[in-house]
């Protein structure tokens, strides 16, 4: 797997009591960075000044009275709420004139954004998801923002297709926002998972959960929708018997539904979170660059693992913008327990 150089840590380890904002600390993580020149830190500072504008939106909601569809439907054909517009929005406007990115991808749109003619255009194309879970808007359940950097590598000023899909192992950074109880951005840059909790009273991110790993030995619960199991493959259909069965040891399920929200809880307390593919969706329900990917590279560098039931997400390079795939992504362990499940049902 390729991965871009990184160079050793430049700073001291920061204490958990020390206040760090979102900003200082993107600014000290680019010290790692030196060949980004400034420009990663600055893309992930405009993601955060996004976030706010977002997630103050979606703390009114219900107050504004925006909550419901849109009234049209999105590339994936599903219908599109408001709260998706207004973070796509949100998104793009962020990022659009800062004469850092040549180009983004985002779920609401079919074909790759270029950076208008207007501004200048830089090196990096961003990925992202505005608001995943938004059906979930409506019940007052936590939803999320995706996203990944990539380098441009080809020659076009504006990005081109060959851009956008490149294989996640050459993702240079991703992160998520989780519109929850409280709002928080998780970022890595490679090395490192970083947690920033919202202070709405202050308008900053603060560090609140430095260098995420999960756990190891990790909470013995899986996550998925149990409802499709009758459509599943006999592998993953024997993967979460055996859990059920305890794998010995009495698991637990925890589904909510909303992919940002049930990876950040796989995340901090471990388990596995699985969308496999069926009978229905034979290719997963999942997006592969703007969903799966972004969230590999976070699994890994938390000392997790991410998986399409045969070989890592982030080894796979997609053939399209909105490709689907199926998702192990957790513990390391049981992603290969379930990647040994799916490989003994291809031999029988
Ligand atoms: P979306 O991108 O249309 O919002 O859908 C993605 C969501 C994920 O948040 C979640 O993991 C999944 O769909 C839930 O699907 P299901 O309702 O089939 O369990
Ligand atoms: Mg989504």
């Amino acid at each position: 797997m390729v991965r871009p150089p990184l160079s050793p840590p430049a700073r001291r380890p920061m204490a958990h009591t020390h206040i760090v904002t979102i900003e200082r600390h993107i600014l000290e993580e680019e010290l790692r960075h030196p060949e980004a020149r400034g420009a990663f830190s600055n893309i992930l500072r405009d993601l955060s000044l996004a976030a706010k504008v977002i997630a103050r939106q979606v703390n009114m909601a219900g107050l504004l009275d925006i909550l419901g569809t849109a009234g049209h439907q999105n590339v994936q054909g599903e219908a599109v709420h408001k709260l998706d517009v207004f973070a796509q929005d949100a998104i793009y406007r962020a990022m659009d004139h800062t004469g850092l990115l040549c180009c983004m991808v985002s779920e609401e749109r079919e074909d790759f954004i270029p950076i208008p003619e207007k501004f200048p255009a830089g090196d990096y194309i961003l990925v992202f998801d505005p608001l995943d879970g938004s059906s979930n808007v409506d019940v007052n359940v936590s939803i999320g923002t995706i996203f990944a950097v990539l380098k441009k590598v080809s020659n076009h000023e504006r990005g081109s297709l060959a851009d956008c899909l490149q294989p996640g192992s050459r993702q240079i950074a991703a992160g998520y926002i989780l519109y929850g109880s409280s709002t928080m951005m998780v970022y890595t840059a490679g090395i490192g998972v970083h947690g920033f909790t919202l202070d709405p009273s202050i308008g900053e991110f603060i560090l609140s959960h430095p260098d995420i790993r999960i756990p190891n030995p990790p909470a013995r619960s899986y996550s998925v929708n149990e409802a499709y199991a009758a459509r599943w493959s006999p592998g993953v259909r024997a993967f979460v018997e055996h859990l059920k069965e305890g794998g010995g040891e009495g698991y637990s399920s925890r589904y909510i539904g909303s992919l940002v929200a049930d990876f950040h809880r796989t995340l901090l307390k471990g388990g596995i979170f699985l969308y496999p593919s069926d009978r229905t969706n034979p290719s997963g329900k999942l997006r592969l660059v703007y969903e799966a990917s972004p969230l590999a590279l976070i699994a890994e560098a938390a000392g997790g693992s991410a998986s399409n039931g045969r070989e890592s997400i982030l080894d796979v390079k997609p053939t399209s913008l909105h490709e689907r795939t199926p998702l192990f992504i957790g513990s390391s362990g049981l992603v290969t327990m379930a990647e040994e499940f799916v490989a003994r049902e291809s031999q029988s």
